[in-house]
């Protein structure tokens, strides 16, 4: 079954991100009406930690989860009003975003969590373990991004929000993977 995006199909031939493409949709669209099975955020501000590369007031985002009866889940990501022509790296994070304090939306949101945090170890911080919406934007600084796994929330630890960070997330041994520099902006979403 076909998803269709409100607004902006054309974006679906842009998406970016590193997970490979599962069965996308297949399972969620039998839902229909239901509620538990998918967040929206609608088009929100994002709240900036940097003036230049988060613009406040004109960056603005919307995340969509789609919970599979599969067990997998489906997040896009769109941005709009970012710095033009620019690469960001993109997570699902711990806990909703400070208001001006970028750490306060914790560390990534991992499926098996890393005994030690935060997690640079490729074997939890990958994104097959948890949720990367990296992105390049177009010249109006806007992009779509999408993240595919093939497991849900728990019902008692869920993700927070999703953290924008200075660039695209990178791999590598401990130390280097699932670091994207700064934290330039935050989305709250209640996943
Ligand atoms: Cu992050």
């Amino acid at each position: 079954m076909r998803r269709i995006l409100t607004s902006g199909g054309l974006a679906a031939a842009l998406l970016a991100g590193p997970a490979a493409p599962l069965a996308v949709g297949s399972a969620a669209g039998s839902a229909a009406g239901g509620g538990s099975d998918r967040v929206d955020t609608g088009r929100q501000p994002l709240v900036s930690y940097h003036a230049t590369f988060v613009p406040p007031g004109a960056a603005t985002a919307r995340v969509r989860a789609q919970y599979g009866a599969d067990g997998g889940t489906v997040v896009r990501l769109r941005v709009w009003g970012l710095a033009p022509n620019r690469a960001y790296g993109a997570h699902a994070h711990k806990s909703s975003c400070g208001a001006t304090d970028p750490t306060a939306a914790g560390g990534h949101f991992q499926h098996e969590q890393d005994p030690v945090q935060p997690s640079t170890d490729p074997a939890y911080a990958n994104a097959h373990n948890e949720i990367w919406l990296d992105f390049t934007t177009d010249e109006h600084g806007n992009a779509t991004a999408r993240a595919v796994v093939d497991w849900r929330f728990p019902d008692d630890r869920r993700a927070g929000s999703v953290i924008i960070h200075d660039h695209h997330t990178k791999t590598g041994p401990t130390g280097q993977a699932g670091t994207a520099g700064a934290r330039h902006g935050c989305l709250t979403v209640p996943f």
